[in-house]
This record gives C-alpha cells, sequence and structure tokens, in this order.
C-alpha cells in the first residue's frame, strides 16, 4: 500500500505497511482501485451529461477515501462494482486509470497531481453534505470530472498549478453552497453557550459534520426520555435556531476526533458516527459505535438510508445508499431505531457527570458564523478603528494527535489582549474552553463552526477590507492553520486561490507536497510554517 494523504502519515512521508490511521493494505488498495474507477467514470462522461447517479456515485466515491471515512473493503467494492456500472452504460470503451499509477512518477509531478486528488476528495465531502440537503450547483458537479480526467491527463507543472488555482475557486462555490444550505435548512448560527455536563439517564453522542442526520435523529428522539450530546465537529449544531429548538440537544461531550477512544472508554451510550473522523472502535465500546452514509468500519453496525435493502435492485440501493432523492423519494430517511434501543438498554450514567474542556473550561461557546459577526460588523470596525483590537488571527482547522500541535493552545495562550482569535473545525477544542474575555463585549475566542465554515471566515474577512477600503492582505488579520485530513487541502487551495499570503500552517508540511512545489507555495504565496508561538507571534506583530 501506499498513502501519503494526511498529516500523520508514517514518518512524515507515507504509510507502506498499514496506515497510523488504522487503514489495511487491502482497503488502501481497493481506495485506489476506486480512485482509478471514478477517473474512467469521468472520462466516460467526457462530452455527455451525466446522470444523478454518476454523479452521487462521484462524491461518494470521492468522500468515501478521506482520513477516518471507509474502512470497510465491502463498501469500497461495492462502490467500485457501482461505478463500473455506471460507466459501461455510458462509455463502455472509457478506461479506468491504472491504481498503480497514482502515487508513481516524477516526484513534482505526482505532488501536484496528488494535491488535486486530495483537494478533490475533500471538496466531495462538502459536495455531498449540500446534495444532501437538496442543494447542487451545475458547475460544482462538472468541476469533480474536469478534475477527475485531469488527474488521468499529463500536465505541465504551469499547467498543474492553474488547474489548482481553477480548483480553488470552484471549491470556493462548493462551500457556499453548503452554508447556503445548512442555513436555508437551519437558519443562522446564533451565539450559544454549550455546557460540558451530560445529564443522568440514557443519551446518544453524535459526531462528525452531517447536521442532517442530528436533525432526523433530534425528530426520532423526542419525547423518548433521551438526551443527545455532540462531539467533536458536530458542536456548532448547537448554534443553529432549527436543530437549537430541541429541548433534548443538551450539550457537548468530549472534544476532538484523536481523543475518542479515550473519551468512549466504557461509555453507557452510543454514538454515532456521520462522516470523518473514526478511528478503530476498542472492544470497550466497538458495540455501541453505529455508523451511516459514506462511513464504514468493518463489523461495525451501518444505519443505511431508507431505500438501501439488502434486496433492492442495484440502482435502488444506490439510490439509496447515495440519497437520491432526498426530497422526492425520501432516499435519505434513516430509521435510527437501533441507535435509540442502544441508548434505552445501557441507560446512560445514573448521576449528572460534568465534564471539561482541555484547560479545565466546563462551557463553550460557538455560532459566530458569518451573519452573527457581520450582524455586530459595525462594533468590531469602530473597535479596530480605536485601537482597541489590534489584531485579528484565524486560529483554526483540524485537530491531530501529534504533541507539537500544543504549538495552537500556547499561541492563543500568548495573544496580545488587544487581539481576537477567529476559529473553527475540531482545531479548536485545544483553546475553545480558555476564558480570554472580550474587547467592549466582543468575545476574544469566536467559533465561527465546522471546518467548512471556513466559508464564514472568508465572507467575514472580505468585508472587513470592504470597509477598510483594503485588500484582505493588507487587513490586521494573519491565518494560522492546523491541518491533518483533505478537507484542509481543499481550503488551502481556496485560500491560496484568492490570493491570501502569509498563512501559517502546521504542525507538519503536507508529505505530498515536493520540495520543488513547496517552493514554489512559498515564493507564491509566502505559505510559512510555524515554528515556536513567541517567533511568530513576534514576526506577526511587528509587520
Ligand atoms: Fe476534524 Fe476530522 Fe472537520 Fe477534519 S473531525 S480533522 O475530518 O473535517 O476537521
Ligand atoms: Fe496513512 Fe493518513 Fe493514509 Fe491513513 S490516511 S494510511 S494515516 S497517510
Amino acid at each position: 500500500m501506499f498513502c501519503f494523504q494526511c498529516e500523520q502519515t508514517a514518518g512524515g512521508k507515507g504509510c507502506t505497511k498499514v496506515g497510523v490511521c488504522g487503514k489495511k493494505p487491502d482497503v488502501a488498495g481497493k481506495q485506489d482501485e476506486l480512485t482509478g474507477a471514478l477517473i474512467g467514470l469521468a472520462r466516460a462522461a467526457a462530452g455527455k451529461t451525466p446522470g444523478k447517479l454518476a454523479d452521487a456515485l462521484t462524491l461518494q466515491g470521492l468522500f468515501a477515501t478521506v482520513t477516518n471515512v471507509n474502512f470497510d473493503n465491502a463498501r469500497i467494492t461495492e462502490l467500485i462494482d457501482l461505478v463500473h456500472t455506471e460507466k459501461a452504460a455510458l462509455d463502455p470503451q472509457a478506461l479506468d486509470f491504472p491504481a498503480a499509477a497514482l502515487w508513481t512518477g516524477n516526484e513534482d509531478i505526482v505532488s501536484l497531481r496528488s494535491t488535486l486528488l486530495l483537494g478533490l476528495r475533500g471538496m466531495a465531502a462538502y459536495a455531498w453534505h449540500a446534495h444532501i440537503l437538496g442543494k447542487t450547483a451545475a458547475d460544482v458537479t462538472a468541476w469533480f470530472y474536469t478534475g477527475l480526467r485531469a488527474l488521468g491527463e499529463d500536465h505541465t507543472a504551469d499547467e498543474w498549478l492553474t488547474l489548482l488555482m481553477e480548483f480553488g475557486q470552484v471549491n470556493l462555490k462548493c462551500m457556499g453552497l453548503l452554508d447556503e444550505a445548512n442555513t436555508s435548512a437551519y437558519g443562522h448560527p446564533v451565539p450559544t453557550k454549550v455546557p460540558a455536563l451530560v445529564e443522568k439517564g440514557p443519551f446518544i453522542v453524535i459526531t462528525g459534520h452531517d447536521l442532517h442526520d442530528l436533525k432526523q435523529l433530534l425528530e426520532q428522539t423526542e419525547g423518548k426520555g433521551i438526551n443527545i450530546y455532540t462531539h467533536g465537529e458536530m458542536l456548532p449544531a448547537h448554534a443553529y435556531p432549527e436543530l437549537k429548538k430541541y429541548s433534548q440537544l443538551k450539550g457537548n461531550f468530549g472534544t476532538a476526533w484523536q481523543n475518542q477512544q479515550k473519551e468512549f472508554d466504557n461509555l453507557p451510550a452510543p454514538i454515532l458516527f456521520t462522516t470523518n473522523c473514526l478511528m478503530p472502535p476498542k472492544a470497550s465500546y466497538a458495540d455501541r459505535v453505529f455508523t451511516t452514509d459514506v462511513v464504514g468500519y468493518p463489523e461495525i453496525k451501518h444505519i443505511a438510508a431508507g431505500n438501501d435493502k439488502k434486496d433492492a435492485s442495484i440502482i435502488d440501493k444506490a439510490l439509496g445508499l447515495f440519497g437520491i432523492g432526498a426530497q422526492e423519494k425520501s432516499g435519505l430517511n434513516k430509521d435510527f431505531t437501533p441507535v435509540i434501543n442502544k441508548a434505552l438498554e445501557l441507560g446512560g450514567w445514573q448521576e449528572d457527570r460534568h465534564f471539561t474542556g482541555i484547560n479545565g473550561g466546563t462551557e463553550v461557546m460557538t455560532g459566530f458564523a458569518r451573519n452573527a459577526v457581520l450582524g455586530v460588523a459595525d462594533k468590531v470596525i469602530d473597535a479596530v478603528k480605536a485601537g482597541h483590537i489590534k489584531h485579528f488571527f484565524l486560529v483554526g482547522g483540524c485537530d491531530g494527535a501529534k504533541p507539537g500541535r500544543n504549538y495552537y493552545t500556547e499561541f492563543v495562550q500568548k495573544t496580545p489582549p488587544d487581539t481576537v482569535i477567529l476559529t473553527l473545525a475540531c482545531g479548536k477544542y485545544r483553546f475553545n474552553d480558555l476564558s480570554l474575555g472580550d474587547i467592549g463585549g466582543i468575545p476574544r475566542i469566536l467559533d465561527m463552526g465546522q471546518c467548512n465554515d471556513a466559508y464564514s471566515a472568508i465572507q467575514v474577512a472580505v468585508a472587513l477590507a470592504q470597509a477598510f477600503n483594503c485588500g484582505v492582505n493588507d487587513l490586521p488579520l494573519t491565518l494560522v492553520l492546523s491541518w491533518y485530513e483533505q478537507k484542509a487541502v481543499c481550503i488551502l487551495l481556496t485560500l491560496l486561490a484568492l490570493g491570501i499570503k502569509n498563512i501559517y500552517i502546521g504542525p507538519s508540511l503536507p508529505a505530498f507536497l515536493s520540495g520543488n512545489v513547496l517552493n514554489i507555495l512559498v515564493e507564491k504565496f509566502a505559505l510559512t510554517p510555524i515554528s515556536t508561538p513567541e517567533q511568530d507571534l513576534q514576526a506577526i506583530l511587528s509587520r
């Protein structure tokens, strides 16, 4: 096997024997085969209008290969078969891209090709969430095929860079689509305090990014005496009016994904994984883990969409599996009864349990997405003009297990009191329970949401630039990002495509960036690896 797509890759170079994430060689091989088949499907779709099934397969096929999503050989094989059936229907002559060729060839070309592939994988997750809520955009969908076809072609380094920048713009549109999907379905997030207290009695923990799954779970647990707690990237759900209205949505349990094996150990409640990041479940809680949608793990119970029945025809199965007709055919309606029954069977704790965040805080705030922040834009602008706010930092991104990630906690702790920290994604758990106070009523830590809410951060930055009549690069704003998986790759490409410079990135640099490609990014965009919080803060604030 070979895989170097995430930050924890073996030796900082590539996983070759088994994935650090737990991915087995056979699954890695199948995922490569699936990627080659998707390139084949894109080739077959050239010059044609592929149908909804081909679109859905493309999104789910890419999403299934994102880190910590699907470890199930059988499910990946099923996807490959469906892709082949669809490809044959479009053009029986179209050839798959050979899986063995994905990671081989000239080092710089492999690097550029991989960067585009990994970006596409990340964007597929966002497009899929939007698609589930009935939002698609023809140009975004079409670009998946364009990008996949490009992976199977030869390009010069300059052509690859052009493709990457084009991709970054498309991903901005895709994140905008998801923002529209989430806010039109559930309202605009409002600042919300979320306690870390788990009340006695039966409960369910829901993790991942899929708000539609949470909504269905809330509907199905109403009046059943079961409380719901978010975990990981589901935390921002508390801020959406159409989700927070459910009284059984009580609080947040646990922190970021890499702590799950410790946090879920003997948990007297089921855990529902709606997306990444799933780690191999330990025996002490494996019987209470449920996956849904594109997530999968061998022997772990899976909640399928409505018409994903064993005896369904391949097309019906695919329609159900891929949620086509979520609106018109209730294809994505799920029955969470097995999760609910497990919660009742396990019964929860017999007394209320108080938890804390990583720094001892007993509650966190979320819900400072674009609408909430821009709603107080005048106040923010006045505070900047009056010199009360000297600098904004966007400190966010994915979390991970490496010790070097303490950098982000220390960085935030060391920021001067006249600075504001915007944050998003699961990296925020390193510091979101810190009490850093406020500046004239504006909290110093503003949680904008999930990783995809990078869209909100971009909107806020653009609005501030307009207000101050300058470019985003001229704002007193610095991005200090942590990366782990492929959604971070697509977001980074969007930021670069927008021409945003001087981004700090860590805890280590992606293994898939060759020395030459990295040099280009450093020269063109002043992409900067993190050093120490003190040194970086000093450099940023003296600029
Ligand atoms: Fe965190 Fe994992 Fe959000 Fe990433 S929960 S690293 O997939 O997407 O961020
Ligand atoms: Fe290794 Fe990351 Fe790939 Fe898993 S996803 S096999 S940890 S590089």
